[in-house]
């Protein structure tokens, strides 16, 4: 569906100065549902899974003939929406196996955020995701909603959403309902774009988005109400990864650990990768509570 209207919006707050004082950061994260880092990420890093992912989209045919693929220009051609068209399906198997991608969610200076954060060790899900969300698709963008409806087990699980490259608002981006948090888990109806599911959205919410840059990164507690905005771009592909994490001691729901869509298992999806590749099955010796 189009964005929910957002009567008021504030600008993204950079809480990087709050990694050295950890009560304060559990403070503001208990208080508004999320946070917003400016730069985490090497813009390297992040430009190099960019790439990647254009390239698969440009395997695919989703780029504009004759362009340079890695600047993102979308063939207007083709409008594919996420999840029921089979043409995201092939894609999304393809990208799944890109290392790289899943290698981001491993990232030291993100782990070290939820470190802070938690005041314990960080369990990364491995249920990696990526959207990549074409020009003139504003009907499809991701509807306000809470992705603990999606991920159960622990409320305390957080998602980081990642724009992979610069990511203006008129490409789109993450907008967070302020503190919508402690109103718990709420009711779901069924709503067109990714999940397919949204929940009402008070008129007078604050919400919090702008413009991000490669490297920056919001998370959100998984009952922060939160909703893509449309891509109003002339012709740019918003690309852009979530990934989740929550306190190693709390239990987690064994699809959490099984790859996005289930599409593909996590054996064909390392068929390529190193046999030795440190990050294939990272959690698995690990003692978890998995329900
Ligand atoms: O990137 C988007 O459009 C929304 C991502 C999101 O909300 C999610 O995956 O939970």
């Amino acid at each position: 569906m189009a964005m929910v209207n957002m009567a008021q919006i504030e600008p993204l707050e950079d809480m990087t100065n709050l990694l050295d004082q950890p009560g304060e950061l559990r403070r503001r994260g208990r208080e508004d549902g999320c946070l917003f880092f400016s730069g985490l990420l090497a813009s390297q890093k992040v430009n190099s899974v960019r790439t990647q992912i254009l390239a698969v989209c440009n395997k695919h045919g989703w780029i504009m003939e004759g362009s340079d693929y890695t600047k993102g220009v979308a063939n207007t051609e083709v409008l594919v929406l996420e999840e029921a068209d089979p043409k995201w399906q092939a894609f999304y198997n393809d990208l799944q196996k890109v290392r790289d991608f899943h290698n981001l969610a491993l990232d030291e200076d993100l782990i070290h955020v939820f470190e802070a954060l938690f005041g314990e060790s960080v369990l990364p899900h491995s249920r990696n995701i990526c959207r990549v969300v074409f020009p003139n698709s504003a009907s499809h963008s991701t509807p306000p909603h809470q992705d603990n409806f999606y991920i159960g087990g622990s409320e305390e699980t957080w998602t980081a959403w990642i724009p992979c490259g610069d990511c203006p608002v008129t490409l789109g981006g993450l907008s967070v309902a302020k503190g919508s948090h402690k109103q718990g888990n709420l009711q779901v109806k069924e709503a067109v774009g990714p999940g397919g599911r949204q929940v009402d959205v008070e008129e007078q919410q604050v919400w919090v988005g702008g413009d991000y840059a490669c490297g920056d990164v919001i998370i959100l507690h998984s009952l922060a109400i939160h909703q893509g905005r449309d891509n109003m771009s002339q012709d740019r592909l918003r690309v852009s990864c979530d990934f989740r994490y929550q306190p190693m001691s709390h239990p987690i729901r064994s699809d959490s650990l099984i790859p996005h869509m289930r599409w593909l298992t996590w054996e064909e999806i390392y068929r390529n990768w190193d046999p030795e590749d440190p990050i294939k099955y990272y959690w698995r010796n690990w003692d978890l509570q998995i329900t």
